[in-house]
């Protein structure tokens, strides 16, 4: 059995450097970075020319993160980590076959995510046989038949599994989810189950729309942000701007985090260092350390205090609400010892802070990971929402929802289909648009999927991008899970650990990038992308391929769509001209009528959002609802510690650019485990020292070993440490209610001392 990943070194001790937790985001260091990055990867030349196609109007969306793009661009329409996403991409080193014959897979395995993402571009199409050491090269019409041959070989269609990450364009997702549901399954996981799922089930349960209501417009016209579970500083740094300038408009700004991110306590804009004008903004106004997991009940003192003092919209509630007179039935249990102590915050501060909210005429609310990858993922988002509807801040200018995304498709891919719970709705328009019948039975999202495999009742594994064995939890039980497939297929970039641990036969498959240009039959084409805010528009590649062996995500598709589903779609046409897959989609999905037309507009168009356009609520009642949720049990033994893993300044996921997490000042090496300097005198414990950690859950246990320890400015009783490194760590089994989300963010730990000689696991 393969092992999935190596542990810490006594080099990597030694390579451990800490600086001062930065007090302001963005600025030169930004721009240098940005810069730096871009040359070593791509050359001078290269970045210059390919920074400035970013985000513009005939450019590339770039495939950082899902935030919107001003309607009035700059040249310069990226951020530092943008940058560093396009030279990832655009970068010159090739992983071809050479490498492949250089290094065997136990070889690479020993090696780190970094290194293995620095070594380049996947150049061609590459297969390791069963039982044998090395990759070795195959013709692209070889391994679509073998692809082919083993799905026709399954005995039921369930037994094949097709994964999507979110930089997959509406158009090859479309036609992905089409060959899948032809085939006779909705088994359709994708990365969103693992990240923003939380959000679409409160949201759709509440306002009968899995998606936020805010445009960009929004935060000028705002009164007061809320930014929860939320650091945009390095995952959604564009965002900082658009802060800013709703600062500059009279917003006030409200951070809850554990920790105290840098970029919402200053903020230097990276243009404005280019125009000379050096100010740095102070963003938040006041910044709650709440306790990992305390967001519920912070909330619920909040609606207590403003429920208690008769701050809310009556009018909004009797016309556009229901279930009002059972929240209120459901606050009289309620007790603010208990909302102190799990949330964190003093009687005072909540109280200050429910002023603010009762005091403003249009607030939004923002979050992310910080509170979908709980265990109450759900019930949290459904008390913002609950605030929200107190004041009437849903459908109204400057006010409403705003769940920030993460992989810049992961919203739109949802929308043309990716999705292995799909509503009747859904399947009745998609089986009119494409002419066939769907199955209706749901499939697996990505835990079941898991489970599937430890099953052994999975044959054909298809993933299309993403890494799946380092973003899932578990490691190590997730590793053992995938080697019992029969066949795993990788269409991928770049070099992950997903390329190692495998089925029995492993295929890669590369493809091209966002950046790069698409020429089918002779004639460019372009994609189409939905951003953060329901916004769908063009994306064409301007950089040659690195490799001429490179395909398209859509031609992959359709060379399988040819062997497996022949009569079902014109498969050719399909992959020639990607206008027709969007004349398809026009038919298929409601709200995308007109598509080629629309999507050609210089900012492409907005997707209807009913509560957001004209206050109309697709729930049972028609109206938006109210929630009664119980606070969620945060209570640990005395020597367990919650633990939450997160991401660097310096990589996209599980891609790791490099071991500088700037803002944090903790450089040089990620096996580290952040904790409140009282927890580490209670155990003996001082900065640089090792620990070991183990996770049980529910009668399963999880040891990862040789973590080193850093003084932190995090709540008592909390720690944190880097996804993916510590993914071995999150039970599989302990997900959110209601949408099945892994809880990153709530896993509860105990460490043990390692004596001062190094140990080997
Ligand atoms: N550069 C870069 N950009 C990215 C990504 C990347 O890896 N790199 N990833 C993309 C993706 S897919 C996503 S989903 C987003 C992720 O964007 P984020 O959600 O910002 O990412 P995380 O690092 O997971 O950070 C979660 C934040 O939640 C806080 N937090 C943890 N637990 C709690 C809690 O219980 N309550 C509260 N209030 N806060 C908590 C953490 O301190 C941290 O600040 O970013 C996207 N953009
Ligand atoms: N512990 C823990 N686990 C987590 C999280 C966490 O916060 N903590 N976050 C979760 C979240 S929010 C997410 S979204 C998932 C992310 O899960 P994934 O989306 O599966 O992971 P990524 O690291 O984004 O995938 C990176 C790989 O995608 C491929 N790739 C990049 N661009 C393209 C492209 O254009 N096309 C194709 N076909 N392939 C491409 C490259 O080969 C690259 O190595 O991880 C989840 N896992
Ligand atoms: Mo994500």
């Amino acid at each position: 059995m393969q092992e999935p990943s190596e542990g810490v070194t006594p080099e990597d001790l030694n390579s451990l450097r800490l600086g001062k937790v930065k007090k302001s985001a963005a600025g030169i260091p930004a721009a240098i970075s940005s810069l730096n990055h871009g040359i070593r990867k791509m050359g001078v030349s290269k970045t210059i020319k390919t920074l400035l196609m970013v985000n513009q109007k005939d450019g590339f969306d770039c495939p950082g993160c899902a935030w919107p793009d001003p309607k009035h661009r700059t040249s310069f329409e990226f951020c530092e980590n943008g940058a560093k996403a396009v030279a990832d991409e655009a970068m010159k080193d090739r992983v071809n076959p050479n490498f492949f014959k250089r290094y065997d897979v136990q070889t690479l395995l020993k090696k780190s995510d970094y290194w293995l993402n620095k070594q380049g571009r996947i150049s061609h199409p590459m297969i390791l046989k069963p039982g044998s050491s090395n990759y070795v090269p195959i013709q692209w019409e070889e391994a679509f038949d073998l692809i082919s041959e083993s799905i026709k070989s399954m005995d039921q269609p369930e037994r094949g599994v097709y994964y999507t990450s979110g930089r997959t364009s509406n158009e090859a997702a479309f036609l992905y989810q089409a060959l899948v549901r032809s085939l006779g399954t909705n088994n359709l996981p994708d990365c969103s189950n693992m990240c923003h799922e939380s959000s679409g089930k409160a949201l759709v349960s509440t306002i009968g729309i899995g998606k936020g209501t805010v445009h960009l417009e929004d935060f000028n016209k705002s009164d007061l942000i809320l930014v929860v579970g939320q650091n945009p500083g390095t995952n959604h740094p564009r965002m900082l701007t658009a802060l800013r300038d709703a600062k500059r408009n009279g917003s006030k700004i409200v951070n809850i985090n554990p920790l105290p991110e840098t970029g919402l306590s200053r903020f230097k804009h990276p243009q404005e260092y280019m125009e000379m004008d050096l100010t740095s903004t102070q963003l938040s106004d006041m910044h709650l350390q709440v306790k990992i997991g305390g967001d519920a009940a912070l909330f619920q003192g909040v609606i207590k205090h403003l429920l208690d003092t008769n701050s809310y919209d009556t009018t909004f509630i009797e016309e556009h609400t229901i279930y009002f007179e059972q929240l209120i039935s459901h606050m009289k249990n309620f007790s603010w010892d208990q909302v102190i102590q799990d949330s964190g915050i003093s009687k005072k501060q909540i109280i200050e802070f429910a002023e603010m909210c009762a005091s403003s005429t249009a607030t939004i609310a923002c979050w992310a990971m910080g509170l979908t990858q709980h265990r109450n993922g759900v019930s949290v988002i459904q008390e913002v929402v609950n605030l929200l509807l107190l004041g009437g801040h849903i459908g109204r200018e400057g006010a409403g929802v705003c769940p920030v995304r993460g992989h810049s498709n992961v919203q739109g891919d949802r929308t043309v289909g990716i999705w292995e719970a799909p509503s009747e709705i859904f399947l009745e328009s998609m089986e009119k648009g494409l002419g066939f019948d769907l199955p209706k039975e749901h499939g697996y999202d990505v835990v079941e999927s898991i489970y599937a495999m430890e099953k052994g009742i999975v044959d054909v594994f298809i993933c299309m991008g993403g890494n799946f064995l380092s973003a899932t939890p578990d490691t190590r039980r997730t590793a053992k899970a995938i080697q019992n497939i029969g066949l795993t297929v990788q269409i991928s970039t770049k070099l992950n650990r997903s390329h190692l641990i495998t089925g029995k036969s492993a295929l890669i498959l590369p493809v091209l990038g966002r950046t790069e240009i698409d020429i089918q039959n002779s004639k460019k084409q372009f994609v189409t992308v939905e951003n953060s805010m329901g916004v769908v528009h063009r994306s064409e590649g301007k950089l040659k391929p690195t490799s001429s062996s490179l395909r398209s995500e859509p031609s992959i598709v359709a060379e399988l769509g040819k062997r497996l589903a022949p009569e079902k779609l014109p498969w050719n046409t399909l992959s020639q001209d990607y206008d027709t897959i969007r004349d398809l989609m026009s038919n298929s999905l409601s709200g995308f009528e007109n598509y080629n037309e629309r999507v050609r507009h210089d900012n492409g168009f907005l997707l209807p959002n009913p509560p957001r356009d004209k206050l109309e609520f697709d729930t049972p009642s028609g109206k938006a609802a109210f929630s009664m949720n119980p606070l969620p049990d945060v209570s640990v033994k005395s020597n367990e510690y919650v633990l939450m893993t997160m991401r660097s300044h310096d990589q996209y996921n599980t891609t790791i650019y490099g071991l500088h997490d700037r803002y944090r000042g903790i450089h040089g090496n990620r096996r580290v485990v952040l904790m409140n300097s009282l927890d580490m005198a209670e155990n003996g414990l001082k900065t640089r020292d090792m620990v070991h950690l183990s996770s049980s859950f529910e009668g399963t246990l999880r040891q990862s070993n040789n973590w080193i320890v850093v003084a932190y400015d995090i709540p008592k009783g909390n720690m944190a440490a880097y996804f993916p490194e510590a993914n071995e760590l999150v039970p599989l089994d302990s997900v959110a209610e209601k949408s099945n989300t892994p809880t990153s963010k709530w896993i509860v730990v105990s460490l043990s001392k390692t004596s001062d000689v190094f140990e080997e696991e």
